[in-house]
This record gives structure tokens, sequence and C-alpha cells, in this order.
């Protein structure tokens, strides 16, 4: 599932003369222009492609797209330095120190969103539940992913979709690495970066769903570790320690100031353009 609805909306419009899927099960049609679908692994089908066999049309296809990727990458960086503390910063902190080959189960909405916006380590293996989108089960489906695959595992979340499914810390089986970061911003910050007004009662009680809790309590409850961090140096102090081997998974708690993420996220598209 491509995340972005602005890729997907380009693709949609900018169709291409032939769409091939490899899935040995599924081919969903997301561009509306699916003309075939290869019924096996990727690595097989690369594996039978004979690429040396295929006459290649000159192209500056790849040079084009490259130039464009190698400027956003420099501009990305140059905008990550410029930016107070808040979501943006917070992801730019977390996923550059993501020890190798480790599993990232991201939650639904805007954690999935600014992820997609970092290079990551190509050693990392990155699942979010997608298709309804949900904001509930995150938290259940990383503990059992980590727990079935014995890979270690961090999960990344929003402070609504952690708290609604709490109940995934109530089990005996949560490895002793599994590792917790929630981005709390008080909220459903997904509706602030969508259009409309956000200086209404209205706006945070109904769609933002305002709150003040925080995760200690929960952690107490359930016998994790728990950090808080509420400024990029607190943060990165708290992340030195955090992979290390620990006789309990950890929660790692990050306050960031709703009021400006919103805005640093609009601008970031418009300082890449
Ligand atoms: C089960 C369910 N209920 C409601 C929604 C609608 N929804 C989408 S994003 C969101 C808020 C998410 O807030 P949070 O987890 O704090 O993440 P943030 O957007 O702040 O990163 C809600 C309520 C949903 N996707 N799934």
């Amino acid at each position: 599932m491509v995340v972005s609805k602005k890729i997907k909306t380009f693709l949609r419009s900018n169709p291409p003369k032939t769409h091939w899927h490899i899935d040995p099960v599924i081919a969903n049609d997301t561009f509306f222009c699916l003309t075939k679908h290869f019924k096996c692994s990727v690595n097989t089908f690369f594996a039978k492609l004979n690429l040396s066999s295929i006459p290649l049309p000159t192209s500056i296809y790849f040079e084009t797209w490259n130039s464009i990727k190698m400027r956003r990458i420099q501009k990305h960086n140059e905008y990550v330095k410029s930016i107070p503390f808040s979501d943006f910063k917070v992801f730019d902190s977390v996923l550059s120190q993501i020890p190798n080959n480790y599993m990232v189960q991201s939650s639904n909405s805007s954690t999935i969103r600014y992820l997609q916006l970092f290079e990551l380590n190509p050693s990392l293996t990155v699942f979010c539940n997608r298709g309804t989108s949900g904001i509930d089960g995150s938290t259940s489906t990383a503990i059992g992913a980590a727990c079935v695959s014995q890979q270690s595992t961090v999960f990344i979340t929003g402070d609504l979709s952690f708290f609604y499914d709490s109940n995934a810390l109530w089990n005996h089986y949560i490895p002793l690495n599994f590792r917790i970061i929630i981005v709390n911003n008080r909220g459903g910050g997904i509706f602030r970066i969508l259009p409309g007004n956000k200086n209404s009662e209205n706006f945070s009680t109904f769609f933002e769903t305002n709150h003040l809790l925080d995760a200690e309590p929960i952690s107490k409850l359930f016998d994790l570790e728990y950090t808080s961090a509420s400024s990029k140096e607190e943060l990165d102090t708290a992340l030195v320690d955090f992979y290390k081997q620990s006789s309990r998974p950890k929660i790692l708690e990050v306050f960031t100031p709703s009021s400006i993420n919103d805005q640093i996220l609009l601008s970031y598209f418009d300082f890449i353009k």
C-alpha cells in the first residue's frame, strides 16, 4: 500500500503503459492500470528475468529521477537542521539511532507518514497495518510479530494509538528486548495536518481529542521500564541506553508541542518543492 496520497494521485493521473505486480498471492490494482500479475516471489521473478537478453532503450529516466531524489535529500537535511523540537525532529533523532537489523513496527496515522519521509537504514524491516489504517491493534501486532520472529523490535506509535491498544501489554510473552517509542503530541496530531478550522473547541474535543495522559502509570502496571523526554537533548540522552540489554521491555515517551507540529510538517513540503 502506498501511504502518500500525493504519490498515489500522481501515479493514477500519469499511468504507465504497463503495470506488473509481483506477489505470490495478491495483486492490488492501486493505480487502476494493472496489466499483469506474476504469482511468485520477487526473488524468483528477478532470478528468472534475464536482463541481458532484453534490448534496453537509451533513456534519461534514471538520471532524471535520481537527481530529483538527491536534491530532495539535500533539502530534507537542510530543513531538519533548521527546525525546533517537534514530531518531525523526533523522527529524525529516533530513526537515525535504531540499531542495525531491527524490525520497526509503526502505528497509524502520522507515525507512518513521518516514517516515509526519511531515508531509512536498509538493514531495517518496516511494518505497518495499512488498509483501513486503524489506530487499534498496532501494539498487539508489534508484540506478536516480535514474539514470533524473535527479531529485536522497536514499535513507534502515537499516543492515541498507544492508549487505545494498551491491553496488548497484558501478557507474559513480551520479549525483553522489545522497545516502544510513543510520540505524545497530546492527541491525534494527524487531524491538525488535514485542512479545516483548528481553532475551535469542537475541533480539539471531537477531532484531535486532546488529553493529558502519559504512559508512566501503564508502564508501572505492566512492569515495563519507563523514560520520558521533552527536548532534543533529553531524547538523544535517552536513546543512548535505550537499546541496551535490559531485564524488562522499555517504553520511551517523547512529549512534543502539538501547536507547532502541523506547521513544521506543512512547511517541509513547501521547502523541498
Ligand atoms: C480504530 C480507529 N478509530 C479511529 C480512527 C481515526 N483516526 C485516524 S488517525 C487518529 C488519531 C491518531 O492519533 P495518534 O495515535 O496520537 O497519532 P498521531 O496522529 O498524533 O501521530 C484517529 C482517531 C482510526 N484510524 N482507527
